[in-house]
């Protein structure tokens, strides 16, 4: 029988990866809000403070700890921090991301695997350190973080697109192998949102004008406007709570509907 408690949280514990600011800090305020315990980690102590501080504004008392996702033994050491001090985790949303927008023939092949790295290596890692407790407790939610560039290249993001198609099929299979086990892995692909990952997108120019790629997503978004990090709230809690326990392996694509449109006939 559907009641809308299935859309809360309550009682659960979230883990987001890079939670302490951007769309990581809005999937938590909104888990948050839905009843859960908010868990999340970030690179380094000033950042992982600064969320502290960020999430206290707001009401929410977070747990933060410092640790870099490609870090396979930090990562398992946070987790099983987290599991004696908060509780074990119902929820894992792989946010921590980079993205480096270079010519691939000017790219060199660090830089391709450090974003290969961190937006794909790291949700594996993180994956594979929450998913033995929830085998044990007969459930549990992964949610990655995607990309319209999990779908779609563009120039300078070869590495990132890499990585975020890899995610997606990462995805697929998570739900593949441990579905058995009344876990669901889904992933959410923002369209292009206001933060400061994008920022070098929405700059103004020298003459006051709106950026030519801001002009340029605007017109290839039938909403007609940049997504927010508050777009994505609903979507996260919904593939979050039990609401979605027969939703596995999907890609949710939140982008104002850029994927479906070929773009409006030039002027
Ligand atoms: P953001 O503003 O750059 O935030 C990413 C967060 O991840 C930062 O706190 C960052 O810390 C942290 N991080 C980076 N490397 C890490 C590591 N190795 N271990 C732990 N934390 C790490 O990005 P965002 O715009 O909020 O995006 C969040 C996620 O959504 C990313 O996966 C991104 O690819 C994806 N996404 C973004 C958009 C968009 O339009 N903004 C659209 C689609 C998908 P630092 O500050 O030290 O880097
Ligand atoms: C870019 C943007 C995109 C967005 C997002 C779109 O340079 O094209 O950063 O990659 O971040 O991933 O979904």
């Amino acid at each position: 029988m559907f009641t809308m408690n299935q859309f809360s949280l309550q009682g659960k514990i979230a883990l987001i990866t890079g939670a302490s600011y951007g769309i990581g800090f809005a999937i938590a305020s909104a888990y948050a809000k839905a009843g859960a315990t908010i868990v999340f980690n970030d690179i380094n102590q000033e950042l992982v403070d600064k969320g502290l501080a960020a999430y206290r504004e707001i009401g929410i008392s977070a747990h933060g700890y410092v640790c870099d996702v490609t870090d396979e033994s930090a990562v398992q050491a946070m987790v099983e921090r987290i599991e004696q001090e908060v509780g074990v985790i119902d929820i894992l949303v792989n946010n921590a991301g980079i993205i480096k927008r270079i010519p691939m023939l000017e790219m060199s092949a660090a830089q391709f695997r450090q974003v290969i790295d961190i937006d794909l290596n790291g949700p594996f890692i993180m994956a594979k350190a929450v998913l033995p407790a929830m085998i044990k407790q007969g459930h549990g939610k992964i949610i990655n973080i995607c990309s319209m560039m999990s779908e779609l290249g563009r120039e300078t993001v070869s590495a990132y697109a890499a990585a975020k198609g890899g995610l997606k099929m990462l995805t697929k299979n998570i739900c593949s192998e441990y579905g058995k086990y009344n876990i669901q892995c889904n992933g959410i692909g923002p369209g292009y949102i206001a933060t400061p990952q994008t920022a070098p997108l929405r700059e103004r120019q020298a003459d006051g004008t709106r950026h030519p790629f801001d002009q340029f997503i605007v017109s290839k978004t039938p909403a007609v406007r940049w997504g927010e990090s508050d777009d994505l709230m609903g979507p996260a809690v919904f593939l979050a709570s039990d609401a979605s326990n027969f939703v596995n392996g999907h890609i949710l694509y939140v982008d104002g509907g850029i994927l479906a449109y070929i773009g409006k006939q030039p002027e």
